[in-house]
């Protein structure tokens, strides 16, 4: 008998749709759109519906595996348990608990998969890992001018006047925002995308300018410059509810126009456009990750800030300046689950320089990693470094559906359960304010289990047992704990599916910020506080020819490695064969240069690596540019992250991935 369930997207994505699914005779056989889901409205892209095919996938892992002499075998749960839990006792007593390293992403957006920190924070506290390769430069920029990262309302955005989208491939990786923008434009808004690659946002709007990669931040002090020398800043904003103004003019004052115009390829005429855009509002920024994956990247975010708030586009119906969502995730009580105070010691690591942080480890050394939900050695960057680091420790343990690249270097590789398979609550921090419930509608396949299955079993191994005799419902109401207060509870929303969350559709329009000011600081105190520069500077990106003429003369082209049309990162790769290959897009100027034709084999290269692939020439790129998406295989081709830098964005807590050069040849020259 075929059934029809409302469930949702577990992916990490800014959608977060609401799915409806068949399942018949205990299988899933169909994913659809929600279309009674408030925002998402029945549409989901190829990624979400393909959660069907992983779920039924034959390569899917069903037993736990146990690396003997190099090759995997089939073991009970029970051995693999008893095994890693003596592992984990034996290294808590000889050298301490900050021996063991939890290696993860976001891979699922489950409520209930934060329970891998109450399960590591009983077992004493563990070497974490800090900051973002995701998103971390522009949180921690936006959390230093703002206190927050906070979006508007989707809805919201039927009150601007112009949209620039900055830096973010809404047509790609963000269709519900391509919808609202398709829906704008109707109703008369003007969209205009700053990128430099020309996507398929950039064929929808108004007016398409293209920047010199890493450069943005610079182009918005031309803005502002412009804005001011015609008088047309919001002074009644700035002269109460910021601090730090006359810093901004000082910055802004050193800076000249025709620098700008050469350094970021951008014409004085564009520059003029995005003033009259930005002080003839309300104006809504969406600012993507794109322009924050450099060593300038919060620095460029803030520059973007200050932008967004000279021109009055602050607090109002119609503006903003939209990044993540915070507010969504802080609805939720994740103390609760999670359980900060039991951590006994601690040890950070920087999530972009993992690598280095394990191979480099004293006192204690890094003797055991634990991956779950990531797959580091596709995705984070340097990575012939991750796989160098990952090879070095005793032992390794990977929770996985798959056997991925990184899973294949594991001593135990503990297969997992999917999205249908065990209840959850799905909710991102990034766009929409909507959470999901998904129960579980499919029994696993084989011996797979949920993680929390997992944590509760190593739990009662290792003598905190008591932590994990929850049931679901149980931890699932302790996460929905803060929101009884506004009738939120987990049997209302087992009733109604989708709740919309308790937070300001028009952030700040109280001009109250989360700063310790209070106001919007162009200066900020957080930054001088952890012993940053707090005032608005300039920085350039690490690898460019302003900052390093002679690597620029060895490398002459930008790398970027933007996120895959049909996959979300690595997890689809496997199920396309048209994906199988790697595709090294070129700019038609470097197509030109270095007299390339469509399909030919051709190799990049830096010092950290190489990778070749077939070319396909970008239409209208910014010259120079290079783009490899990110998320290949090794086994397919190679990770573009061979050649990407695992340094830290300016303030700490970000990635510069984006800020990589390399040349090319073709393959045949080698
Ligand atoms: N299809 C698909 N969708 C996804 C994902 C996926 O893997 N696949 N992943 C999800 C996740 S985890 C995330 S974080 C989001 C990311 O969503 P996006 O923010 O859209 O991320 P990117 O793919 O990095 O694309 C960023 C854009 O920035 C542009 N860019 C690069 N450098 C610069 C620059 O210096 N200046 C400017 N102005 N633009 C620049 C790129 O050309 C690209 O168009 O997508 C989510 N959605
Ligand atoms: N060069 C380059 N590198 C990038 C990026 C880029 O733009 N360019 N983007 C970065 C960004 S924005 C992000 S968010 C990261 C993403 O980095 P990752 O999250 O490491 O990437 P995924 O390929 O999504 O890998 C997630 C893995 O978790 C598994 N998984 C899924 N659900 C579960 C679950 O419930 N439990 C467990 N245990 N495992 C699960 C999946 O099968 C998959 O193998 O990549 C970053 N890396
Ligand atoms: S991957 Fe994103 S857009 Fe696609 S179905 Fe999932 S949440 Fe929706
Ligand atoms: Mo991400």
């Amino acid at each position: 008998m075929k059934q029809v369930f409302k469930s949702s997207c577990s992916l990490n994505c800014w959608d977060s749709c609401g799915f409806e699914v068949t399942v018949e005779d205990g299988k899933v056989i169909k994913v659809d759109g929600d279309k009674e889901h408030p925002i998402t409205k029945g549409k989901i892209c190829g990624r979400g519906r393909m959660l069907e095919t992983k779920t039924n996938s034959n390569e899917r892992l069903t037993a736990p595996l146990k690396k003997v002499n190099g090759k995997f075998i089939e073991v009970s749960w029970k051995q693999a348990l008893d095994e890693i839990a003596d592992k984990m006792r034996e290294l808590k007593k000889n050298f301490g608990t900050t021996s063991v390293l939890h290696s993860h992403d976001y891979a699922n957006n489950g409520l209930l998969k934060n329970l891998d920190k109450r399960f590591f924070n009983c077992y004493g506290g563990i070497t974490n890992l800090v900051g973002s390769i995701c998103w971390g430069s522009g949180i921690e920029a936006q959390t230093w001018d703002f206190g927050s990262s906070n979006s508007h309302a989707p809805d919201d955005i039927f009150h601007s006047k112009h949209i620039v989208i900055w830096g973010r491939n809404v047509a790609r990786t963000n269709m519900h925002l391509f919808h609202y923008l398709q829906e704008a434009k109707k109703r008369g808004t003007s969209i205009t995308v700053i990128d430099p690659i020309y996507n398929a946002t950039a064929k929808i709007a108004d007016r398409y300018i293209s920047v010199k990669p890493g450069m943005d931040g610079f182009a918005a002090i031309g803005i502002m410059k412009e804005i001011i020398n015609s008088h047309k800043q919001d002074q009644h904003f700035i002269d109460n509810y910021t601090v730090g103004y006359q810093d901004l003019l000082s910055l802004l004052n050193q800076i000249n126009m025709d620098d700008i115009l050469t350094k970021c390829e951008i014409s004085e005429e564009e520059i003029k456009y995005l003033a009259s855009i930005y002080h003839n509002g309300p104006t809504s920024t969406f600012l993507g990750l794109g322009m924050q994956r450099y060593a300038n990247g919060g620095n460029t975010i803030r520059l973007i800030d200050a932008l967004v708030a000279i021109s009055g586009n602050i607090g109002i119906p119609g503006g903003g300046a939209n990044f993540g969502n915070l507010q969504v995730g802080k609805s939720f009580n994740v103390d609760a689950l999670s359980l900060p105070h039991l951590q006994m010691t601690s040890r950070q690591f920087s999530m972009m320089n993992q690598a280095e942080g394990i191979l480099e480890a004293k006192n204690p050394e890094i003797k055991m990693i634990f991956v779950t939900c990531g797959n580091p050695l596709a995705q984070v960057p340097n990575s012939s470094k991750v796989k160098q680091a990952f090879e070095s420790v005793d032992t390794l343990v990977v929770v996985d559906h798959f056997l991925t690249d990184t899973a294949e270097l594991a001593n135990y590789v503990l297969p997992t359960t999917t999205v249908f398979e065990e209840e959850d609550i799905y909710y991102a921090s990034m766009y929409h304010h909507v959470m999901n419930y998904g129960a579980q509608l499919v029994e696993p396949p084989g011996e797979a289990k949920s993680d929390l299955w997992i944590w509760t079993q190593l739990a009662e191994r290792l003598g905190f047992a008591e932590a994990f005799y929850f049931s679901r419902t149980q931890f699932l109401e302790m996460g929905l704990s803060h929101l009884t207060q506004y009738g939120i509870t987990l049997e209302r929303l087992k009733e109604e599916k989708r709740i919309a969350l308790p937070v300001q559709f028009v952030p700040w329009e109280n001009k109250q910020f989360l700063t310790p000011s209070g106001k919007f600081e162009f200066t900020s105190a957080f930054a001088t506080e952890k012993g940053y520069e707090g005032k608005p500077q300039y920085l350039p990106p690490k690898e460019s020819v302003l900052t390093n003429p002679s690597l620029a003369k060895k490398y002459p082209y930008q790398l970027l490695s933007i996120h895959p049309l049909r996959s979300n990162h690595s997890q689809h790769y496997f199920l396309i064969d048209a994906l199988k290959k790697v595709r090294i897009e070129v700019s038609e100027d470097i197509a030109k240069e270095k007299n390339l034709a469509e399909n030919e084999a051709v190799t990049i290269y830096n010092d950290r690596g190489r990778l070749s692939g077939t070319v396909k020439i970008m239409k209208r790129a910014h010259p120079k540019t290079i783009n490899v998406d990110e998320g290949q295989w090794h086994k397919f081709g190679g990770s573009v992250n061979l050649l990407t830098p695992d340094d830290q964005s300016d303030n700490g807590q970000g990635s510069i991935l984006f800020d990589c050069l390399v040349n090319i040849e073709k393959t045949n020259e080698n």
